[in-house]
């Protein structure tokens, strides 16, 4: 996968009624009238207009999408999708929820849509398997991506470290980059410092994206952000483990409410850097 696509996409552990995106997707049932889960949270958070707006929509099929404004949301746009409920796998539940993400993006692109956040769809009430639906998730989005540019930023919202690590499998899954590759010890002695050289630069811009991001979804600037890309990058031996301490960094946004101009303290970087490095 071209480096330009992966730096594109991103996993963020949270809630996505808060993230600062142009549109967030809704992992909604036929009737778009709102109910538990994340459609439910989306609802309380955006106000009673959605609900309304939702009612002269008609519904959606599954496999379908429609938008809406995102009221009293940070984000513009919310987009409703319907997943498949699970039916043992044999029912098109693949094809559905792969047509889930290519709808949400094709609907977010016509409203000029540049920041978009998905939850795990199906994963919950809908009971499809977390791994097979994160799988298709990711391989969805970054085909989708990687046919059509205007997309600057696709983020996956998950609840819990559980899917944030199936996240980040699938992502390195999907770029052809398993875990512990061989390859590189095999080539000339003389390739080392030029190899060391590209992946530094690899992953910095890996991080520099993941930070930018961070900063947008949050509304937050990172005085120290130039230093801190450079301290994670120089400790990040793969684009995994620099994920992990850009997630860590995300994490401790989130949890103590970051607002406004932030210098990343001195004991957060040492934190960042055991999760970076977490085998
Ligand atoms: N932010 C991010 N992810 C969340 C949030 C949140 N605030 N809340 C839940 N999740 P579900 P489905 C995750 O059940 O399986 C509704 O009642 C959750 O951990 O919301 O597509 C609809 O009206 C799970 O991984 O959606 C439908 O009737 C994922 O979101 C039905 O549920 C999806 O769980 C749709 O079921």
């Amino acid at each position: 996968m071209a480096d330009a696509v992966t730096n594109r996409i991103s996993v963020v552990e949270g809630d996505i009624t808060q993230q600062h995106v142009d549109a967030i997707v809704n992992a909604a049932n036929t009737t778009l009238l709102g109910s538990g889960g994340v459609d439910g949270a989306i609802h309380r958070a955006a106000g009673p207009d959605l609900l309304e707006e939702c009612r002269a929509l008609g519904g959606c099929q599954t496999g379908e999408a429609k938008i809406t404004k995102g009221y009293r949301l940070p984000a513009r746009y919310v987009v409703h999708t319907v997943g498949p409920v699970w039916n043992g796998g044999r029912k098109g539940e693949d094809e559905l929820l792969a047509s889930c993400y290519r709808k949400s993006l094709e609907l977010a692109e016509s409203q000029e849509v540049k920041t978009i956040a998905f939850p795990a769809i199906s994963t919950g009430a809908y009971g499809f398997p977390l791994a097979r639906a994160i799988l298709i998730a990711v391989k969805t989005v970054t085909e989708h991506l990687t046919r059509s540019p205007s997309i600057t930023q696709a983020v996956f919202v998950c609840h819990n470290d559980r899917a944030f690590r199936m996240y980040l499998d699938a992502l390195a899954e999907v770029a052809g980059e398993p875990a512990n590759a061989p390859g590189k010890r095999e080539r000339e002695a003389g390739d080392a410092d030029r190899d060391r050289g590209d992946a530094y630069a690899a992953i910095r811009e890996q991080i520099d994206g993941q930070l930018k991001m961070i900063e947008a979804v949050h509304g937050i600037r990172i005085v120290n952000c130039d230093a801190l890309a450079d301290t994670l990058a120089r400790a990040a031996g793969d684009r995994t483990q620099a994920s992990r301490a850009t997630a860590a960094l995300n994490s401790w946004v989130v949890i103590n409410n970051i607002r406004g101009e932030i210098e990343i303290p001195d004991d957060m970087i040492a934190r960042i850097l055991e999760q970076t490095t977490k085998k």
